[in-house]
């Protein structure tokens, strides 16, 4: 299998995180994926560099044109505001408050965000960009025939809304590659979400089409982020309806016990005939992983990768999170191993 990848994802690197009462290092930094490929490299497979080709297309179905508007503006609204350091929303229109957009930088940070957890820095949207562009060739190389192929993207997109960024994400890369099957003449495909937090940004944008099913493994929202989306009777509206299937689990869950829910996924994901599947891979599932609570084992990534191959599809994996930076190479490459290995 083939890896896409691209330098300029350094280009955004967030300086700060409010986490449990503390300004820590971001969880999501650019080590990240210098770890993930020094082991794929390790694991045989060949990454490509990539070549930065933006098709807008896919990216406008998927994301409002205000937003994207709004994050290539941003930071030097942010400086023309005559503001230092990295741009970090702190207000939110919630409950009984207006939604309509302000005109300062520091309001529209907080329209367009759904928490302070993801900062914008100089480079932000070019490296944004440059992600998705990583996810777009790797949908190219499947769609010129490869049985799959791996888009290492960051920052991540997972959370990232029509209309929203956060939990570190900007654009829904995996959203994009969804979108780009559909363009070229597919007319259903799934997106399976195995990273530990719930999909909403994902669960957002198909929410209403009958043409993308979404299903998500996740720890459950009464305990963890996003905490407003993720229960399990999210099941879609309109076209939508019995096309978004969410599967909250409790702090400890182990593989076998997760794997029960992968079984019932890929068991819908036949049943809706799809065409294509795009895997948005996280593996914050793993037991040592700083911000997460399922007690994936690193052997445990091998059995997940086979039991996707079953679906015998074309296969898209996009990276999402994973923090434990020790074991994120080791446990993205065993994804890939046991994929590799599910035809034996
Ligand atoms: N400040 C992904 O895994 N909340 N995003 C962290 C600590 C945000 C995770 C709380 C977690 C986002 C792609
Ligand atoms: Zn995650």
């Amino acid at each position: 299998m083939k890896f896409i990848y691209t330098d300029s994802h350094k280009l955004h690197f967030p300086q700060a995180e409010y986490h449990r009462g503390e300004i820590v290092t971001p969880f999501e930094k650019p080590e990240r994926i210098d770890l993930i490929m020094h082991h794929l490299d390790e694991a045989g497979f060949t990454g490509i560099q990539c070549d930065d080709l933006w098709n807008p297309v896919p990216v406008m179905k998927v994301h409002s044109a205000d937003y994207l508007q709004f994050l290539e503006a941003a930071w030097q609204e942010w400086l023309a505001a005559g503001f230092k350091g990295d741009l970090m929303a702190g207000n939110f229109p919630v409950r009984r408050m207006q939604q309509r957009c302000p005109k300062h930088i520091d309001g529209k940070a907080g329209f367009y965000s759904s928490g302070n957890d993801t900062s914008i820095n100089a480079g932000t949207w070019e490296a944004a960009k440059a992600s998705c562009m990583v996810a777009q060739q790797a949908q190219k190389v499947v769609a010129n025939g490869d049985a799959a192929c791996l888009a290492l993207c960051r920052p991540p997109g997972h959370h990232a809304g029509k209309d929203l960024f956060g939990g570190y994400c900007f654009l829904n890369n995996a959203a994009v590659v969804a979108q780009l099957f559909l363009d070229q003449g597919a007319e259903k495909v799934a997106i399976i979400d195995i990273d530990f937090h719930h999909g909403n940004g994902t669960q957002d944008i198909f929410y209403e089409r009958g043409d993308v099913l979404f299903a998500s493994l996740h720890g459950q929202p009464e305990d963890s982020y996003p905490y407003y989306s993720g229960y399990a009777d999210e099941t879609g509206k309109i076209d939508g309806e019995g096309y978004n299937f969410n599967f909250p689990m409790l702090p400890g869950t182990r593989y076998e016990t997760w794997a029960r829910a992968l079984e019932e996924v890929i068991n819908k994901i036949r049943e809706f005939r799809s065409e294509a599947l795009i895997v948005s891979l996280g593996v914050d599932t793993y037991k040592e992983d700083p911000i997460s609570f399922f007690c994936m084992e690193t052997a445990d990534y091998l059995k997940c990768g086979k039991q996707l191959f079953k679906l015998n599809l074309p296969t898209v994996f996009v990276l999402e999170g994973g923090y434990a930076l020790e074991m994120v190479g080791q446990n993205v490459a065993n994804v890939l191993i046991g994929f590799e290995g599910g035809r034996s």
